[in-house]
């Protein structure tokens, strides 16, 4: 049924036209070209990755492929919800880890996949409805993100939540069921557990400006403004015999966003045009400073999820197709820098939501809430104007004696420990009369246990 279901999306999403990829942009030359696509990825700072099983390491012709060409990697099933909870509460991360290590010893980064999805879930997720539903979710996300914490590059957090067709708004499904905020609490949840993951919201048929793709749009902007944790999207590109002509402008407007973005589950139906389609999806993430790597939904043609169409980069025997040589080609030619890991991102200044224009020196308070576990917390601040428009705020947090911040969101801190103070950044600092927006930051020790202060201006 799933398959199905995807396969018409697939189709879908091969009905387009040719790309045109705008110059204009500053391009890096390359001295050599290198042989590999890890390699040649890296000359411009990003990842050349695949998606890989457990099951076939064993494979000494898979193995030698993925750890000559690759230097990231993603579980095709493995850190699944099915396969890492197969009983409430009880987790296995035996496959998982096997992945994680596959990756980490060949120096690879790992992108774990998924956290939370309609799809895969074990029969007893299924069965749950309501808060019992949520707080299992968000348990899973806390022990799967903890486990794995310091050791994953990129999350996808909620994998596939929109809806196919033209509305722009999200599957129906359990998870969406206990309430349209589940993907928020799903990320807060993950940051809470590994501060240095950037987490992913990842789908498809969002790989051109439609609907879909319009509707996640608006949901990591809404994130964004309210400081909700989020770092990249994930655009996974299972593409038919074309590619949408706004490939890359749909890749750049969610970078201007303050995202990274990522191909993350490339593949391409065998056709006359492979080759090229695999050229202008690669030379479009390289034009894209923020597209910071590619990864491939398999290695070799057997592998693929895609039977019988041949949609990868070497065939069954492992040899290298015409559609490798125009992605190493495409590598080797450059592209943008990527840049700089930890990336400091710079969305562009929602508009303010007052015409009345911002007075210095009018009043604000804010709020806090507290995720607290034994040695740690969370602490989400929630920041609103008085009843005038304000055009910054600097808000004062006390923590108790042995306590500390670690790591700040959506504001800059002066100070960690004793009364710490939050100064907004450049995109939540003008707040109409009774606006708010949210930051955040996590701490080890106890939070805190008084009203913030907040001054405007
Ligand atoms: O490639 C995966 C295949 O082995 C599984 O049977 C399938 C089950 O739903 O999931 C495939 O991977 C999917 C990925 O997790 C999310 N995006 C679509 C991928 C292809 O269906």
């Amino acid at each position: 049924m799933l398959l199905l279901k995807k396969r018409r999306s697939v189709l879908l999403a091969s009905a387009a036209v040719g790309l045109a990829v705008t110059a204009g942009v500053a391009l890096v030359g390359t001295a050599e070209a290198a042989s590999t696509l890890g390699a040649s990825a890296a000359q411009t700072g990003r990842y050349f990755g695949a998606a890989i099983a457990a099951g076939r390491l064993g494979d000494a012709t898979y193995t030698g492929i993925l750890t000559r060409e690759f230097n990231a990697v993603t579980p095709e099933n493995e850190m699944k919800w099915d396969a890492t909870e197969p009983s409430q509460g009880r987790f296995t991360f035996t496959n998982g880890d096997r992945i994680l290590n596959q990756g980490l010893s060949n120096g690879s980064k790992v992108r774990g996949h998924a956290l939370l999805w309609h799809a895969q879930q074990p029969g007893w997720a299924q069965s749950l409805s309501g808060s019992a539903l949520r707080t299992a979710a968000i348990n899973h996300v806390t022990q799967v993100a903890t486990h794995y914490k310091g050791k994953i590059y990129a999350w996808d957090v909620v994998n596939e939540a929109f809806a196919d067709g033209g509305s722009g708004g999200r599957r129906d499904s359990n998870l969406q069921r206990t309430g349209n905020d589940w993907i928020e609490a799903a990320f807060k949840a993950a940051r809470a557990a590994d501060p240095n993951a950037k987490l992913c919201y990842n789908d498809y048929n969002t790989d051109g400006v439609n609907a879909k793709s319009t509707g996640v749009y608006n949901m990591v902007r809404d994130f964004k403004s309210r400081g909700v944790p989020i770092d990249c999207v994930g655009f996974q590109s299972h593409l038919g015999t074309g590619i949408p002509g706004d490939y890359q402008a749909n890749l750049q407007r969610f970078a201007d966003l303050g995202v990274d973005v990522q191909i993350t589950e490339l593949d391409v139906a065998q056709g006359g045009n492979q080759a090229n389609i695999y050229a202008s999806v690669t030379k479009a993430c390289l034009a894209v400073s923020r597209c910071t790597g590619i990864t491939v939904w398999g290695i070799r043609d057997s592998d693929s999820w895609r039977t019988g169409e041949n949609p990868l980069l070497f065939d069954n025997s492992g040899n290298k197709k015409a559609a490798y040589t125009s992605v190493l080609n495409a590598l080797n030619a450059g592209g943008t820098t990527n840049p700089p890991s930890p990336s400091s991102p710079s969305p562009s200044s929602p508009s303010p939501s007052t015409s009345t224009p911002p007075q210095p020196g009018g009043a604000c308070s804010a709020t806090v809430s507290l995720n607290s576990w034994n040695g740690g917390f969370v602490a989400t601040i929630k920041v609103t104007a008085g009843a005038a428009p304000i055009n910054g705020w600097t808000v004062g947090v006390t923590l108790p004696s042995g306590s500390a911040v670690t790591n700040a969101w959506s504001a800059t801190n002066t100070g960690s420990t004793g009364t710490v103070s939050f100064r907004n950044v450049s995109y939540n600092g003008q707040l109409g009369a009774g606006a708010g927006t949210e930051f955040g930051f996590q701490g080890t020790g106890a939070g805190p246990t008084t009203t913030p202060t907040c001054a405007a201006g």
